[in-house]
């Protein structure tokens, strides 16, 4: 492991943990876990930037991380909290809404897309939710994030920050004795087969927690009858499976399912069009469903069971929270210090 490399990632506590937030991050969270030093977040001060209601928040967060433990994370090994419990974040946050300029935060998508047409009724926090997603990373100085396709453009923003902050407090930065690069750059790793999972409905959208209808995504908590049905009534085209990935472009639903099976299996697509290439969706699907529920049944078994057990969720995520606040507790320090801010010593 190289010496100061360190990781750190989030999930949402929205509810409908789905197979595009496995596939796209949390099987990534659990490798990387055999290289370096990890910190895995259940944010939920994101979470509120859209309305929650408190009962459902409360147990989508156990939900995430009984999802955190089940699919491998080993929160003693490694830290699991939730966000709220270090203030840390929302602290480093206030500071990077004074870094972070609004031209920048203006072109972010996922706003856009998020506030859609009534965006004078966004919360304010839906808007500067890039600025504390650079405060979640930035807090532990991590360098390493791994992230679905969607989140690249937020990666980009939390670099832009860490180097204005650095450019801007440069010679504060060198007066308290720190490196230069106060704060790293973060490096998104985007890796697998499935970095960005389509709608089962609909292969130009994301798979999305949100989606009104529930056969668009398949649900960690799903059982293998559910599983079974929205595969099979995914959508697909007429065509035959092609036998190179060349056939997959401008074929969005086909390219999601095979890009899905490559994931769960392990493979490239290549691999996949090799073994399947020629054949009808229906044989393929077969397969597939029986792929998934081999590879999901037994984490929606363990996390149900570990749902139930609330005092234990908590005090993985107490101690979870102590370890981490100490990390963030000494940036922030030393960030009140470079900013010119007074503290108790
Ligand atoms: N469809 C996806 N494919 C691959 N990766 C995905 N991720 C999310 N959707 C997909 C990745 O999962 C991690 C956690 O996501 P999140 O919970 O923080 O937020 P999200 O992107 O807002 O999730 P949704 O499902 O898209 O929620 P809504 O419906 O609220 O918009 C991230 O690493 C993300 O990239």
């Amino acid at each position: 492991m190289a010496a100061k490399e360190l990781v750190f990632s989030g999930v949402q506590p929205t509810g409908n943990l789905h197979l595009g937030n496995y596939l796209g991050a949390i099987v990534n969270f659990v490798k990387l876990q055999n290289t370096h030093n990890c910190i895995y977040c259940v944010v939920d001060l994101h979470a509120i930037t859209v309305w929650q209601d408190p009962a459902e928040l409360t147990r989508t967060i156990r939900e995430v991380t009984a999802a955190f433990i089940a699919a491998g994370i080993d929160p003693k090994k490694h830290i699991v909290f939730n966000q709220s419990q270090v203030s840390e974040h929302a602290e480093l946050a206030w500071v990077f809404n004074c870094v972070a300029r609004l031209g920048w935060l203006n072109r972010m998508t996922q706003f856009k897309e998020k506030a859609g047409k009534d965006r004078e009724n966004a919360s304010v926090g839906l808007y500067a939710y890039p600025n504390l997603m650079a405060a979640d990373i930035l807090v532990y100085r991590a360098t390493h994030v791994p992230v679905g396709e969607d989140q690249k453009q937020h990666l980009e923003l939390a670099r832009d920050i860490a180097q204005k902050f650095n450019n801007d407090f440069s010679d504060s930065i060198r007066t308290h004795g720190f490196n230069e690069k106060f704060f790293p750059q973060p490096e998104p790793l985007i890796t697998g087969a499935a970095t960005r999972v389509m709608s089962l409905r609909d292969g130009s959208k994301k798979m999305s927690k949100s989606d009104p209808s529930d056969y668009s995504r398949i649900n960690l908590t799903d059982d293998a009858d559910a599983i079974a049905q929205k595969i099979r009534k995914a959508k697909t085209d007429p065509e035959p499976l092609p036998s190179e990935e060349e056939g997959l472009k401008s074929r969005p639903e086909a390219d999601n399912l095979v890009g899905i099976y490559a994931a769960l299996a392990g493979q490239t697509r290549a691999d996949v069009l090799r073994e399947f290439g020629g054949g009808q969706f229906s044989g393929f699907k077969s397969t597939l469903v029986d792929l998934a529920v081999t590879k999901l049944g037994p984490i929606g078994a363990e996390m149900k069971k570990l749902t139930q057990d609330t005092a234990y969720v908590d005090a993985v995520l107490a101690d979870g929270a102590d370890r981490a606040r100490v990390i963030a507790a000494e940036t922030m320090n030393a960030v009140k210090d470079i900013v010119g801010f007074i503290r108790k010593k």
